[in-house]
């Protein structure tokens, strides 16, 4: 996977993905970030990228040109158009389902806005894809193309050590994940539940499955609606 991101500030987004498992795959060659600076595209000499909103209003607009140009750099050296996207509320909102349609694709570009936003123009001509990531308003699309290029980087094969743990993990089955143990037994005279001591292997998957439907009823009871239950976890539903 090869990630594009057009931007204003190239070292938030490469300080932010060399840190952790995104910074390990892309040390492996698994994942690779060319972040562009939207700047090396002004067409003036002061290295303008921004100007007043025609129609007056608060604040500055991001120019047309150097956008178009800082997305042609990198276009010019695809054999077909990328999928281009967007971070902006009006978007439609990331999810999981969404990170793994992504995740299958060879290149992909992110184009991060800032101050008041891009000149309509430029984003009628590139962009393929308005995505949110929550309904907040932030100072840029940075941190959204983060946490979407994290979201889906640990779905490219190799980029996590265990091969499966993708897979086991909160919104498989659309259920949330069952709660997590570790040394010490005891802690601050709280005991880890009995069950995952005693190395009954069919208590402890039923046991986590159980809290899974139990956190999941909870915390998010719309997800359930569509949760895969098979007959023991809907008998063990009514019975919570
Ligand atoms: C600010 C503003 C002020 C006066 C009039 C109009 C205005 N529009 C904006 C605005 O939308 N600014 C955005 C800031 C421009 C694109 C980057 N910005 C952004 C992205 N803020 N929040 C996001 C975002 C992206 C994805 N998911 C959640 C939030």
């Amino acid at each position: 996977m090869k990630y594009h991101v057009l931007t204003l500030f190239p070292e938030m987004i490469e300080n932010g993905m060399k840190t952790s498992i995104t910074g390990r795959a892309i040390e492996e060659g698994k994942i690779f970030l060319d972040s562009v600076n939207i700047r090396d595209y002004a067409f003036n000499k002061h290295n303008k990228v921004d100007d007043y909103p025609y129609g007056g209003g608060a604040g500055m607009v991001m120019q047309a040109e150097p956008v178009y140009l800082a997305y042609k750099s990198v276009s010019e050296h695809m054999d077909k158009k990328p999928k281009v996207i967007y971070l902006t509320p009006q978007g439609s909102v990331f999810s999981q389902k969404m990170a793994e349609e992504l995740a299958v694709e060879d290149e992909l570009v992110f184009l991060c806005g800032h101050y008041e936003g891009i000149d309509e123009r430029v984003i009628e001509e590139i962009v393929t894809d308005n995505v949110s990531i929550g309904d907040y308003v932030l100072t840029g699309g940075e941190l959204p193309a983060m946490v979407m290029m994290d979201a889906i980087s640990r779905l490219v094969p190799g980029v996590l050590n265990n091969e499966h743990s993708a897979e086991f993990e909160s919104f498989q089955d659309n259920l949330l994940e069952y709660p997590q143990y570790s040394r010490p037994e005891v802690w601050r005279e709280k005991r880890v539940p009995q069950v995952l001591m005693s190395g009954h292997h069919a208590n402890i998957e039923r046991w986590r499955r159980q809290q899974s439907i139990l956190r999941t009823k909870e915390r998010r009871p719309e997800l359930l609606k569509d949760a895969d239950l098979d007959d023991a976890d809907k008998l063990f539903l009514k019975s919570i």
